[in-house]
């Protein structure tokens, strides 16, 4: 493939001490050389080089720099690359780019180093979709998700089901081929098994995208509770920031407020909501509806109570209110007992009620707030995820979704009786699927798997 030659500031935009310019393409090292007084010196510079070099625009000095030479297929993109580290200034680097651009570099489009090395065959397409999630991981765990999709990890998974499927429509094509010879090659119950296991490990994989894309986006957590109880006082001490307005006027929060922050190395996402109450002002009621919707979406819920003004059966009064309205089979429920500071012990009740998980704090002065966040992370398995291929990417799933339809189709078809060839293009469309994740998609593989277990002359 032929590409032209095209170039990007790659650093973060802005000012900085350093900042790093790439350039990609046929002509990547001719074009940087332009940019030189000693043009020779970096036209013949070894690959994997770095050379100090200084920056000219006609005979004025930009910039000294470090220039790294890459030449194909040795390279990120497995282009011809050039990276330049210049001083980084606003000034210069648009200069530079300036500069590369009138020697016929193009200004290169989002992703398009990436999508080359795709193109190119250094990386499939989970890989480089993964390098995207790498440069974007903010916590410890979205950060081992990415490696382990880089690694190829993912890839190796996906490609494993593959040619899973392809024993299977190997298996049904030979069935097809000698249909009216009267030679049965493999019974459909062998193949109704196949198709049950592959099913299975489908599933596992879609089912295992929602906890990997909360992972990569942060665990969802609301703070629910009646009004006044402290719920903004305790979110602010998660996030150790003045985030939610506090106050002692009941019904202060009216809209959600949350924010992302990391416990343990895990990314969570706070949202403080609402109180709950019945109430006829209508900017509270919005504000208790949205209280409900952040219910919905979150993984863990911390109800949280005012320990010194309410008593255990009002409590398992709200609770028992709250499980008939919210599905909580699916979600982790946290009790937080705040403004323990108001008493001078903790009441009986509370301290041997064993139905949830109960810690008992002051929000306000900062007391037992460690004890929520190890109930929080106690939820997560740190290193039992990092081991296990989990989905985390949206265009996966939606792939994965497919695949699903697909299998269900087969399935029927085979409890009706369907002909041989209308089955076969459904696991077709599944290995075409499976082949848009990694992006190699072809037919010719069926064939080749089928003629693998022929002997010749047959
Ligand atoms: N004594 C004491 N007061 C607290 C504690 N935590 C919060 N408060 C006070 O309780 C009042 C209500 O706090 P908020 O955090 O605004 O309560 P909220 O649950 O967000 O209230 P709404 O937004 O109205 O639903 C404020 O005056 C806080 O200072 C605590 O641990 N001890
Ligand atoms: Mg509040």
């Amino acid at each position: 493939m032929v590409f032209d030659t095209i170039c990007s500031i790659s650093s973060p935009q802005g000012i900085g001490a350093i900042s790093i310019i790439r350039i990609s393409g046929k002509k990547a090292v001719e074009i940087t050389s332009y940019l030189l007084q000693n043009r020779d010196d970096f036209l013949t510079l070894p690959a994997n080089f770095v050379k100090q070099v200084n920056i000219f625009e006609d005979d004025k000095l930009i910039d000294q720099t470090m220039v790294t030479k890459f030449v194909a297929p040795k390279s990120y993109t497995g282009e011809d690359l050039v990276e330049i580290t210049c001083h980084g200034s606003k000034f210069i680097q648009q200069k530079i780019i300036e500069l590369l651009l009138k020697n016929g570099a193009r200004l290169a489009k989002p992703g398009e180093f990436s999508m080359r090395a795709f193109l190119n065959g250094k990386l499939d397409l989970a890989q480089t979709e993964a390098i995207a999630d790498l440069i974007e991981s903010q916590s410890e765990i979205s950060h081992k998700l990415a490696i382990n999709q880089l690694k190829g990890n993912f890839s190796a998974r996906i490609k494993r089901l593959r040619s899973q499927f392809v024993e299977l429509a190997a298996l049904i094509e030979l069935e097809l081929d000698f249909s009216e010879e009267n030679v049965e090659f493999a019974d459909r119950s062998k193949l109704r098994s196949l198709l049950q296991t592959l099913k299975e490990e489908v599933a596992k994989l879609t089912d295992s995208f929602k906890l990997g894309n909360v992972l990569k986006t942060g665990i969802p957590v609301a703070i629910i509770g009646k009004p006044n109880v402290g719920k903004s006082t305790l979110l602010n001490c998660l996030l150790m920031d003045e985030r939610a307005i506090v106050s002692h006027i009941p019904g202060t929060t009216r809209d959600t407020v949350e924010d992302n922050f990391t416990i343990n190395g895990t990314n969570f996402r706070f949202i403080d909501t609402a109180g709950l109450r019945i109430t006829e002002d209508e900017i509270e009621t919005f504000g208790i509806e949205r209280t409900f919707k952040a219910i919905d979406k979150a993984e863990i819920i911390l109800y949280m109570i005012d320990i010194s003004d309410t008593s255990l059966e009002d409590v398992e009064k709200e609770l028992l209110f709250l499980e008939n309205e919210i599905d909580f089979i699916h979600k982790k429920l946290i009790i937080v007992a705040n403004k323990i500071d108001q008493l001078n012990e903790l009441p009986k009740h509370f301290t041997e009620w064993n139905d949830y998980d109960i810690a008992f704090i002051s929000a306000k002065r900062n007391v037992n707030i460690e004890e929520i966040r190890e109930l929080l992370t106690q939820h997560i398995d740190l290193h039992n995820i990092s081991d296990t291929t989990l989905l985390t990417n949206a265009r996966h799933y939606d792939i994965m979704l497919k695949i699903e339809q697909e299998i269900n189709t087969i399935e029927t078809g085979f409890a009706q009786k369907l002909p041989t060839d209308l089955i076969v293009i459904h696991i077709n469309s599944i290995l075409n699927l499976l082949g848009e994740i990694t992006g190699e998609i072809t037919n010719d593989e069926i064939l080749e798997a089928i003629f693998s277990r022929f002997c010749i002359g047959k």
